[in-house]
């Protein structure tokens, strides 16, 4: 089994926490029930480091260092070329605000709307940015530790200037576009010949004409 390792340097507050609470043993509690007695110094101590056996588990939620569904309302673990993702994630069903006649169907409260500009809920309902701005963004790296990735897709319909991709090691192994309507679906892709790679998701729209952008929310691995 494919070992990970992380490891966790205490910030001074925590130090100060664990020595305050280090006159017994240091008790590790186990999801089956049963808990381990460490015997810890604390003033011995400059750091602590945990190795985990078995996959990482990049979830579908933001709680990593990725937000997979944009509902902190920021980029945060993505990064970002040009101005198409300036105003990004959108807040709300931004088409429908502006009577579209095509529900963006996202997850949550925020995603990716190529073509809206509502970065908040205090911001006009409706606005947008268009297609003009063009650009890429692109998450940091994840290990692949489940056998399929999933996301909402939809906006354009040109796979050579607005797209998805899955990369791994840097090298895109699967593709995707919309529809051309700002309604979102799901698709899924089978990554289990790349368990334990490396992998990015990056979004692409250098197109500044009709249909020039790309939809996208709420990555699961599954
Ligand atoms: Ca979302
Ligand atoms: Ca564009």
């Amino acid at each position: 089994m494919r070992k990970v390792i992380f490891r966790t340097f205490l910030t001074a507050a925590c130090v100060a926490g664990l020595v305050a609470t280090a006159a017994a043993d240091m008790k590790v509690n186990l999801k089956d029930g049963r808990s381990i007695d460490v015997p810890v110094n604390a003033e011995e101590i400059s750091s602590i480091t945990f190795s985990q056996s078995g996959p990482s588990q990049p979830g579908p939620t933001s709680d990593g260092d990725i937000t997979w569904n944009f509902e902190n309302g920021d980029l945060r673990g993505w990064d970002a070329t040009g101005d198409a993702f300036s105003h990004q994630p959108t807040y709300g069903d931004n088409p429908t605000a502006r009577h579209r006649g095509q529900p963006s169907k996202h997850q949550g409260n925020y995603w990716i709307g190529g073509f809206e500009k509502r970065p908040t809920p205090d911001d006009q309902p409706g606005a947008v940015q268009g297609d003009g701005p063009q650009g890429t963004l692109t998450s940091q790296p994840f290990s692949i530790s489940k056998r399929s990735i999933s996301f909402l897709v939809g906006g354009g319909c040109d796979i050579n200037s607005v797209r998805v991709e899955i990369l791994v090691d840097g090298r895109v192994v699967h593709k995707v576009t919309g529809k051309c309507t700002e309604t979102m679906e799901r698709v899924r892709f089978n990554v289990g010949s790349y368990m334990g790679r490396l992998a990015q998701i990056r979004l692409i729209d250098k197109n500044s004409g009709g249909w020039g952008h790309i939809n996208f929310d709420d990555v699961r691995f599954e």
